[in-house]
């Protein structure tokens, strides 16, 4: 069976944390909506009304009969089926937590961009963006990749990933929040990084690990861009 990811072409988006997972299981996979008329076939299983269970928006996976979406369901159902979570209720509780609180700092990276709404462009809503990163910049960042810090150096399992003594899906997401919000913000990043030292060990481990290095060198990485969820606006990186 082949995974279906359906995300947004052109992006990596949220639909990255999915690829990254899918890659470093070896996981065979298409990324649909990136092959021909990729876009017309995400919103036809968007629309499907024969689809029980329906996803509200993208990262989807098609996994044989079983339609998922919300990125940490779907990697909360990899992690499982590929070794990329351990295997004890409690760790899976601790590795999915760890991906929600990822989920809410991606939802706020979002908001630096998009404070007011979604539906409109970003220079139309440019003062309040401003605010919004002011205030993520300075408190938001160094808060989180804190709290990480924290979660590396209390991990009794290993030393350098976030969960027990295996690399996760969780140190896969956060090697792509490192990666994104240096490339968004980054001096900003330069700064707390000097108080993060595991944080950012962490996301060389990841870089290095021979799927993700072939990936990360492949086509298949798509370059990041001001479409995406990580953009770089100087005029946001107080
Ligand atoms: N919490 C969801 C958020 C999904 C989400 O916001 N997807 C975006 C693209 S990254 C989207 O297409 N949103 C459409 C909408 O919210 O109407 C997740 O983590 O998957």
């Amino acid at each position: 069976m082949k995974y279906e990811l359906y995300y947004w072409p052109g992006i990596q988006g949220r639909g990255e944390f999915v690829r990254l997972a899918l890659e470093q299981a070896d996981a065979a996979y298409v990324d649909v909506a990136r092959g021909k008329n990729g876009e017309a076939k995400l919103m036809r299983v968007l629309e499907d009304k024969a689809i029980a269970q329906p996803g509200y928006a993208p990262p989807l996976l098609k996994a044989g009969s079983l339609h998922l979406a919300q990125t940490a369901n779907i990697l909360f159902f990899l992690g499982a089926r590929h070794g990329l979570a351990p295997k004890t209720e409690s760790g899976r509780l601790w590795t999915n937590q760890l991906q929600l609180t990822i989920a809410d700092l991606v939802e706020e990276v979002h908001g630096t961009h998009h404070p007011i709404a979604s539906s409109l462009y970003y220079e139309d809503q440019k003062d309040e963006a401003k605010r919004a990163a002011t205030a993520f910049v300075r408190e938001r960042i160094p808060k989180y990749l804190g709290y990480f810090e924290r979660v590396l150096a209390r991990n009794r399992g290993r030393q350098g990933v976030l969960v027990g003594s295996r690399l996760t899906y969780a140190d896969l997401s956060l090697f792509q929040v490192v990666d994104g919000l240096r490339y968004a913000f980054p001096h900003a990043m330069r700064r707390a990084e000097k108080e993060t030292p595991r944080v950012v060990a962490l996301h060389d481990v990841v870089r290095r690990q021979p799927k993700i290095a072939a990936y990360l060198a492949s086509t298949r990485r798509m370059p990041r861009s001001e479409n995406g969820l990580f953009r770089r606006y100087p005029e946001l990186d107080a």
